[in-house]
């Protein structure tokens, strides 16, 4: 049975300013959901946003008070192995909150793998890969910054992927900056640009040109994600691949972008797709329409980023890797053993369920106070 549903905030600050068209982050407020089963088994979900209300409909606080007033309440006592039910259940009752619902979804498939001693991949169809290519954002916002940012991570053999945030500038500013990272940078690593929707189709035709004769090699989300038809022309347009993000909230998403050929690419997020299965859907809906994968993120901590992994893992294509590097841009750990990047790679956790395991003293110390409630480990059945 499901017995007790908690949801956590914990603010951590970035390890510098993140730098996007929508906002600037210096802290990143994580949404953690906790489900206690009868069994002793506890699983855990992710529902965190980018800037509050600045990238989404959905804030940190509105997703904590819409499950604990009207999601939980919906599924406690529930069977807590019959996930499908739990989830119909709410789908059926709980209008959009795409986010909340994710968080709830991979908690109960987080307890039900444990349950199974099974990795929540295998849950999903079956893991296809054990690592996963990482890109890394340059946001600094300065060119020489991002510039020895990027080189240090080469060195470290962390990522030679690297998306630049753009959209804050003039276009002709923003197309210079990502060109003098590109030649600085060589032809042996890719270059992409995240619009975040900051331009007109007119505007973004002019950038597009030059970032494709650069060797810039994926735009995401240049114009407004409404605007399907617009994003259709640049993908008709140019060679260079035009990749949907803010546009792709979910399964129904997908298919309407897919009509209109609106994308090269999806970037597959787990909380814009509601859930583990939402993202499994979209990547069939992408697979079907010969739409590329890109593993997209919502800079969540090690929880979200742990359950995006077991997702992709069962991608069949993922030809433009993943943006896996959410716990890295934070300056807390709260796993007692970190996720392993190396070799330019996320390595998907093996162990049961997500598979990775959180230091509740640490949690505790750093939640932000709602509640008299402290967590206790739950003793395993
Ligand atoms: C986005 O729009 O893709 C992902 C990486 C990053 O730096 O920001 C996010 C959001
Ligand atoms: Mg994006």
């Amino acid at each position: 049975m499901i017995q007790q549903i908690e949801t956590i905030l914990v603010d951590v600050p970035t390890i510098r300013p993140h730098k996007l068209s929508v906002v600037t982050m210096n802290t990143q407020t994580l949404v953690l959901v906790r489900i206690v089963c009868s069994d002793g088994i506890q699983g855990w979900g992710e529902a965190t946003t980018i800037g509050g209300l600045n990238y989404g409909d959905e804030s940190p606080e509105s997703i904590k008070v819409n499950i604990d007033t009207h999601i939980a309440p919906l599924i406690l006592n529930m069977p807590a192995s019959q996930v499908g039910l739990a989830m119909a259940k709410i789908n059926k009752i709980i209008q959009g909150n795409r986010f909340a619902k994710c968080a709830i979804e991979t908690a109960l498939l987080d307890a039900q793998a444990r349950r199974l001693g099974i990795p929540l991949s295998e849950l999903l169809g079956g893991r296809l890969r054990s690592e996963l290519p990482v890109a890394w954002t340059l946001a600094s916002g300065d060119l020489a910054k991002d510039v020895s940012e990027a080189e240090s991570m080469l060195a470290l053999r962390r990522h030679r992927i690297f998306k630049l945030k753009i959209g804050l500038r003039s276009v002709e500013d923003d197309v210079k900056h990502v060109l003098a990272i590109k030649r600085a940078l060589g032809d042996s690593v890719s270059v992409r640009v995240d619009v975040n929707q900051a331009w007109s189709e007119i505007e973004a035709s002019r950038a597009i040109a030059a970032l494709e004769a650069g060797g810039v090699d994926l735009i995401e989300q240049p114009i407004r994600a409404e605007n399907k038809a617009g994003m259709a022309r640049l993908a008709e347009k140019f060679s260079v691949a035009i990749m949907a993000d803010e546009a792709l909230h979910g399964p129904a998403a997908a298919f309407e972008l897919a009509k209109l050929a609106a994308a090269d690419v999806f970037a597959v997020k787990i909380t814009q797709s509601g859930g583990l299965t939402g993202a499994c859907l979209v990547s069939h809906i992408a697979q079907l329409a010969g739409i590329s994968l890109y593993g997209g993120t919502m800079l969540e901590g090690a929880i979200g980023t742990a359950a995006s992994a077991q997702v992709f893992s069962t991608f069949k294509d993922l030809s433009f890797g993943t943006e896996l590097f959410g716990p890295l841009l934070l300056t807390e750990e709260l796993l007692f053993e970190p996720l392993v990047y190396k070799d330019f790679m996320l390595q998907v956790p093996s162990k049961p369920g997500l598979g990775v395991e959180i230091d509740l003293e640490k949690l505790n110390r750093m939640r932000r106070p709602d509640t008299n409630r402290l967590l206790t480990q739950a003793k395993a059945a």
